[in-house]
């Protein structure tokens, strides 16, 4: 007998990442090959148009365990009963706007999806959000959805774990499956920080196998801080292909058991957090899943100075982030 539909709603569906996303869910990536699924996409008005034609087009896929697709603008129809958010959608930073203004911008959207989930998501639904600023994004939503518990909600850092994974094995000469134990604390920022320090190379610390460390504290962490800025100067556009497959790969880390020795990052609610970080941001940390959306913080992980400083910088900036909309979006 087949398992019953899941529901999962995409918000930005006719956006690059969601372009790319919508067909690897519909073909079974991230849930799996025997889950029937059904995609709930949201867009704005203006693009509903477009949107229909990526709704054309993942018809046309014939995928078998695509069962339903619906769309629309309205989160409180779209987000009814689902029971996976992936929320993409955003405005980019226009000419001329401060990152002030992008998180008022956006706040403001993450205000009315958090609501409508909070309203008429499944009472289990876990929720990613990709749209940027990510993880103050997806601080506002949770804030606006009591009713989801605070541990249900993700700001995805993913791809940033991917990046630093491939220039350890990359620098170090070995496959890809060989880097394990990558964490990427913080946020999803250009502040955010690649732990080499905690990470593995066959199953030994990177740093016995990359000598230099100098190009560990230095380039390395660059590169992957500065990774999105790079793309967007070569391709003209941001990360759209990575950032879909970022996107699967968090799915499948969340919902299956994570293998032993080895975790997954992804920014998450310090609520009660093992390394004594303020409470009610959200924030990356390494993470072990039991299945089914079911996580926990990996404990006891060691800070030394170099990270310890690097912590504290990008902490300060979700802090101010977090000073920025509280009076306005928050609270209201
Ligand atoms: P696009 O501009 O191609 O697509 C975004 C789509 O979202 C647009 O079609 C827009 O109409 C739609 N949208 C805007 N407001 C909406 C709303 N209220 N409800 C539903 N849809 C809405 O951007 P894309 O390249 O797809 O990137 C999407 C977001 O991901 C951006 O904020 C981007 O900065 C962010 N990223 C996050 C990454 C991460 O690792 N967390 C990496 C990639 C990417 O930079």
């Amino acid at each position: 007998m087949s398992k019953p539909t899941k529901r999962i709603a995409v918000t930005g569906g006719a956006g690059q990442i969601a372009y790319s996303l919508l067909f690897r869910l519909a073909s079974g990536e991230a849930l799996g090959h025997d889950q029937p699924i059904a995609l709930h996409i949201l867009e704005v008005p203006s693009m509903e148009r477009a949107l229909e034609g990526v709704k054309m087009e993942l018809e046309d896929g014939a995928f078998s365990l695509l069962t339903e697709i619906r769309i629309g603008s309205d989160p409180y129809q779209i987000f009814k009963n689902v029971e996976l958010a992936l929320l993409v959608g955003a405005k980019p930073r226009g000419p001329g706007m401060e990152r002030k203004d992008l998180l008022a911008e956006n706040g403001k959207i993450f205000i009315e999806q958090g609501k409508a989930l909070n309203e008429v998501a499944h009472s289990d639904v876990k929720v990613i959000v990709v749209g940027n600023p990510c993880n103050t994004n997806c601080l506002i939503a949770m804030h606006h959805a009591p009713r989801i518990p605070r541990q249900h909600f993700h700001a995805m850092t993913r791809l940033d774990q991917n990046r630093a994974c491939f220039q350890l094995a990359h620098r170090a000469e070995v496959s890809l499956s060989e880097v394990t134990q990558m964490a990427i604390w913080g946020n999803h920022s250009s502040t955010q920080v690649p732990d080499y320090v905690n990470a593995k190379i066959r199953g030994r610390p990177a740093m016995e196998c990359i000598r230099d460390h100098t190009w560990l504290e230095g380039e390395f962490i660059r590169l992957v801080q500065n990774r999105g800025a790079e793309i967007i100067a070569a391709r003209g556009k941001s990360s759209a292909g990575s950032a879909a497959n970022a996107v699967i790969d968090a799915i499948k880390s969340l919902f299956q058991p994570t293998p032993a020795g080895q975790w997954f990052s992804s920014a998450i609610c310090t609520d009660r957090n093992p390394y004594g970080l303020p409470e009610d941001l959200i924030f990356s940390f390494p993470c072990r899943s039991i299945g089914d959306g079911l996580y926990e913080i990996v404990p006891g992980l060691i800070w030394n100075d170099f990270l310890r400083a690097k912590i504290e910088v990008t902490l300060n900036e979700l802090l101010e982030e977090k000073a920025i909309i509280e009076k306005e979006v928050i609270k209201r």
